[in-house]
Order: structure tokens, then C-alpha cells, then sequence
């Protein structure tokens, strides 16, 4: 693969993500060795990092009487409570400890804002509000992105999503994420990243 122009995205590899996390994804600690290894084959890593205040609207305990994995309507549209996860500063929100973080040239930060999520790397849950990513990506000449991480049904597909509308050349490895499946999430995802042409190999 010729990867000067090419960017690996490693989506959200933290703590709360893995194994004894708040949010924990099966098998999210075993993508990690292999993320090491394919950063090595990119000249631009970049790191997605979910990053919530404390009382985020995201989460379940935040809505009196509501659940984790429960549905409410955000201004902007559905949103599904989480539980606690990833607030900013706590160990949950720092990156895995075997990832080798310091491979990574940018880290873009999301969710930061109490009154709206944000899954992709490129636009707030909103799809209005730009996290800067498609001009940075853009202004180093980036035409195709890799995708990897964590979760792939939500952060992962949606970052691939809006990549692809944002005009890169997107691919996902599989193999390199795990999923949350939460009431078919997994099946619409891949649904979504089909139609946006993303290849998933
Ligand atoms: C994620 C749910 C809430 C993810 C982040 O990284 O996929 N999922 N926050
Ligand atoms: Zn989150």
C-alpha cells in the first residue's frame, strides 16, 4: 500500500471502552496490539479521544428516571443514554495503556460539550458542528483515511460515514474494532457504511 497519503483515525482506544470499563466493548483490549502495529504503516495517525464533562447530557444519570441504553430526543434528534463514561480527566477517558499513544500526531477530542454528543471524529451528533478534522486531514494532503477502534457500531461508523461524505476514500478494518451491538446497531451500521460507499475489509 502506498501510504503517503493516507491517514489511520484510531477511534477512541480508552480505558472505559475496554475490559472493566464503564462502557466496556467485548474484546476492545485485544484490537490494541494490532492498532500498534498498523500505525507503523502511516505517515499521519491521528487519535479520536471521548472526552465528557461530568453530567453530560449522554449520560442515563443526567435524566432523572431514565436508564442506560434507553432512548431520549435530543434538539438535534435520538440519542441513547450511556452510562458515566469517559469524563474528562478520569482514568476511564485515558487511552489504553498498552496503546502507544505517542505514535499519534493529533488527537481530536469530542463530546466536550454538555448539551451534545458527538461519535464521529468529523461532525457533533448534530452533523452540523465540525470537530476541525476534514481540514487538518485536507491541509496534509490526506485523500484516504483507515479506520480502527472503538466502538465500531457507533464512533467507528459514524466517523466512516462522514468521512466518506466528506469526500475521503474510507476504509474500515474489521478486525481492528469490536462492537457494542446494541438492538441491531451493528447490522445498520454496516448497513450505513455500505451505502456511503466505505470499504470494510
Ligand atoms: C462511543 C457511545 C458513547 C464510542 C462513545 O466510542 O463508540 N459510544 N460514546
Ligand atoms: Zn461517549
Amino acid at each position: 500500500m502506498n501510504s503517503k497519503n493516507q491517514a489511520l483515525i484510531v477511534i477512541d482506544a480508552q480505558n472505559d471502552f475496554c475490559s472493566g470499563g464503564a462502557l466496556a466493548v467485548a474484546g476492545g483490549d485485544d484490537v490494541v496490539a494490532g492498532i500498534n502495529a498498523e500505525m507503523r504503516k502511516f505517515n499521519t495517525v491521528v487519535f479520536t479521544q471521548d472526552w465528557h464533562p461530568e453530567s453530560h447530557s449522554s449520560f442515563a444519570s443526567s435524566h432523572s428516571g431514565m436508564a442506560a441504553y434507553e432512548v431520549i430526543e435530543m434538539p438535534y434528534g435520538r440519542q441513547i443514554l450511556w452510562p458515566d463514561h469517559c469524563v474528562q480527566g478520569s482514568k476511564g477517558a485515558a487511552f489504553h495503556p498498552s496503546l502507544e499513544s505517542n505514535l499519534a500526531q493529533n488527537i481530536i477530542r469530542k463530546g466536550f460539550r454538555r448539551g451534545i454528543d458527538s461519535y464521529s471524529a468529523f461532525f457533533e451528533n448534530d452533523h452540523e458542528t465540525a470537530t476541525g478534522l476534514t481540514g487538518y486531514l485536507k491541509s496534509r494532503d490526506v485523500s484516504g483515511v483507515t479506520l480502527v477502534g472503538l466502538a465500531l457500531d457507533f464512533c467507528v461508523a459514524f466517523s466512516a460515514v462522514d468521512a466518506a461524505s466528506e469526500g475521503f476514500d474510507v476504509t474500515v478494518i474489521s478486525s481492528l474494532t469490536r462492537a457494542i451491538d446494541l438492538d441491531g446497531s451493528l447490522e445498520r451500521a454496516m448497513n450505513r457504511m455500505n451505502e456511503a460507499g466505505v470499504k470494510v475489509v
